[in-house]
């Protein structure tokens, strides 16, 4: 297909990039932000982070891609340096079969590391499946938290045994499916759920990122509820970095 024969180009030619999307504390101000692949590619249009995940394993380039996703990334954490938001947090997603498949671990060390990055700048959004993995994977997830990277836990709720994931002292934020988000207003098990999740994170000492949050009344459900922290195209879309600094 012609996405995976353009994959290394893409790579090399800085069409392949990352944008940003902001997440926010409930009085508005900056907390963290999530990179997010983004393909425009000349003739297929825009490329999923799906598809561009898959196309690099299937063409062997699942190391060179995630490589590139934190070299860009540290890139940004400079840049936000330079913007006076050198105390921000970046958040990078890590699927499954990337776990298990690669170093990521030390992928994550030396690329920060080159770059003069703190590994507490860093975090890594896995899923329930992931955090419950094999040995090899808790491994390098307990490496990693030990030297500062937070781990987080993405589409909170929807996976398997999601309370399971959370045991040990790896992880440090959950982030709540949006599913669980949209239509939170209306929805009183909705409301209960996530209000359950938000006391669960008091409890354990996790933060708690309510995610997906698309419409006011969704926004201010979250804030009776007291949710700290959210995420969501109400606040603010995924865009490249420099627009969001520009923005502030
Ligand atoms: O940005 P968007 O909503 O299209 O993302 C779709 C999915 O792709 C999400 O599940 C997101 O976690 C995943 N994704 C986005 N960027 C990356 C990335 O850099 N690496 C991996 N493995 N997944 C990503
Ligand atoms: O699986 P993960 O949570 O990493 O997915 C992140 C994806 O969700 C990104 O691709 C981003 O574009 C998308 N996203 C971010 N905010 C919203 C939102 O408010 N609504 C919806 N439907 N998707 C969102
Ligand atoms: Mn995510
Ligand atoms: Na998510």
């Amino acid at each position: 297909r012609d996405v995976e024969r353009d994959l290394a180009l893409g790579l090399e030619s800085g069409g392949i990039v990352l944008w940003y999307q902001p997440i926010f504390t409930a009085g508005g101000e900056l907390h963290s932000f999530e990179a997010l692949l983004r393909w425009l590619h000349p003739r297929h249009g825009w490329v999923s982070p799906e598809q561009i995940v898959h196309a690099a394993a299937a063409t062997g380039l699942a190391r060179r891609l995630l490589s590139h996703v934190l070299t860009q990334v540290c890139l940004a954490a400079r840049q936000l340096d330079a913007a006076g938001m050198g105390h921000l947090p970046l958040a990078v997603n890590v699927s499954p079969r990337e776990m298990a498949h690669l170093d990521v671990d030390d992928l994550v060390l030396d690329t920060l590391q080159r770059h003069g990055v703190p590994p507490r700048r860093l975090q890594l959004e896995i899923t329930e499946e992931v955090a419950l993995n094999a040995e090899s994977t808790q491994g390098k997830l307990a490496r990693l938290a030990a030297t500062g990277v937070a781990i987080s836990i993405d589409d909170f709720g929807v996976g398997y045994s999601s309370l399971a994931s959370l045991r040990g002292d790896h992880v440090r934020q959950v982030k709540i499916d949006r599913s669980f988000i949209s239509g939170l207003d209306a929805s009183r098990d909705n409301r209960l759920l996530v209000g359950t999740i938000l006391q669960m994170g008091r409890s354990l000492g996790i933060d708690v990122v309510a995610e997906g949050v698309e419409r006011v009344e969704e926004l201010m459900a979250l804030r009776a509820l007291q949710c700290r922290l959210m995420q969501g195209y109400h606040l603010c879309r995924p865009a490249p970095l420099d627009e969001i600094v520009h923005a502030r």
